[in-house]
């Protein structure tokens, strides 16, 4: 990438530490289900992994919100738990059930994973990235993104969704060693495929660590610090000048030490980070990218206004990327995420 076509894309204009008015805006989980043509065109897959591994469906799926709002960035159009199906582990997405995985749950569990090869059976993903980029307006970046070791070995653990992952929790605190050695190939393999995304197109990364919240310090500075501040190190050897989005999820206070530990090139805030403390407790150069209520978007009006403009008050002056503090409601209605985008943009 030289540097006249990055510095015509204000999204890594941010990432490269520079303040941008109006910031630029994507959203996380801005494709899917309350996208009517999401829906129709996920009628042609069979089952929800068939819809990711197919470039023709996931290009799709990628461009519509980027056709539909111009966003200033797309997010590849997968989804993280594509890393345990690739190291071999039974994973099933039941509708409108969510994801069910064969739990690990023992030494030879883990054991039966296949690290070997991993990487090529996710072929498909990196043929979505490059089609994608060819694609993409010439002033919208390309994202590709991971769950986070620990978020991933969660589902992988516990064998499906949770609000607390009390089972995975408890088998790392049991069984630390065990649970090391799981968080070791995911870990591993997560840098293998964020890069093989950077390789094919990708232009910046993000990794989701949905559920950092649930951890208490100690667990947090284990599973969620080392583990990203290895990935962060490990792209940056690879892959200079190509910036690397966190997400800890529910990190709170933790926040400021993962932003500074992990080596990240952007914080993303959550929807319950207060901005004036984030203002004041991360470090004043780095990008930061959130934190808009998803509900202040499912509700429009009054809500959605003043919440955008908060969020521009407390956020000028530094760099940042206008974002939710977590994923696009299901029942959100199009026009309202339209809203958002002509009101961060000054309409
Ligand atoms: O049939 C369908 O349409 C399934 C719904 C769906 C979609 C649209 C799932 C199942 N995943 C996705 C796509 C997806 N997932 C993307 C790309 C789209 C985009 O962002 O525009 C991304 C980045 C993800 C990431 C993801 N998957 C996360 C991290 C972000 C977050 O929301 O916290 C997590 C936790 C998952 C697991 C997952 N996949 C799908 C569901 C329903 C879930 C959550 C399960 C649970 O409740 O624990």
């Amino acid at each position: 990438m030289n540097a006249s076509s990055r510095t015509a894309k204000p999204f890594l204009t941010v990432l490269e530490g520079q303040s941008v008015n109006p910031p630029p805006i994507w959203l996380m989980r801005q494709a899917g289900r309350y996208l009517p043509e999401y829906k129709a065109l996920r009628t042609q897959a069979a089952n929800f992994l068939d819809f990711c591994f197919r470039p023709e469906l996931a290009i799709e799926a990628t461009l519509q919100p980027i056709r539909r709002f111009g966003l200033d960035a797309a997010i590849l159009f997968s989804d993280i738990l594509t890393i345990p199906w690739a190291l071999g582990q039974k994973v099933e997405f039941l509708e409108g059930e969510g994801p069910v995985l064969e739990p690990l749950r023992s030494a030879d569990d883990i054991a039966r994973l296949r690290p070997d090869g991993a990487i090529e059976r996710l072929a498909p993903v990196y043929r979505t990235v490059t089609g994608v980029a060819a694609a993409l307006p010439k002033e919208t970046a390309l994202i590709g993104f991971a769950g986070a070791p620990w978020t991933v070995a969660a589902y992988m653990v516990e064998g499906h969704g949770s609000r607390d992952f009390l089972i995975a929790k408890g088998f790392g605190m049991a069984q630390p060693d065990l649970f090391d050695r799981i968080l070791d190939i995911v870990t591993a393999a997560t840098i293998e495929h964020l890069s093989a995304q950077i390789v094919a197109g990708a232009e910046a990364v993000q990794l989701f660590d949905s559920w950092a919240g649930v951890l208490a310090e100690r667990e947090f500075r284990r599973w969620v610090v080392a583990p990203t501040k290895r990935i962060a190190a490990a792209l940056r050897d690879k892959h200079p000048g190509v910036p690397l989005i966190g997400f800890p999820r529910g990190a709170g206070g933790l926040l400021a030490d993962y932003a500074v530990e992990t080596g990240v090139s952007c914080v993303g805030l959550d929807t319950q980070v207060p901005l004036a403390w984030a203002m004041k407790a991360l470090p004043p150069r780095l990008p930061v990218q959130g934190n808009l209520d998803p509900v202040a978007l499912v509700t429009g009006g009054q809500a959605l206004s003043e919440g955008i403009r908060t969020i521009l008050d407390q956020t000028r002056g530094r760099p940042a990327i206008f974002n939710l503090g977590h994923g696009v409601p299901m029942t959100t209605p199009p026009a309202h995420v339209a809203e958002l985008v002509r009101l961060v943009r000054g309409g």
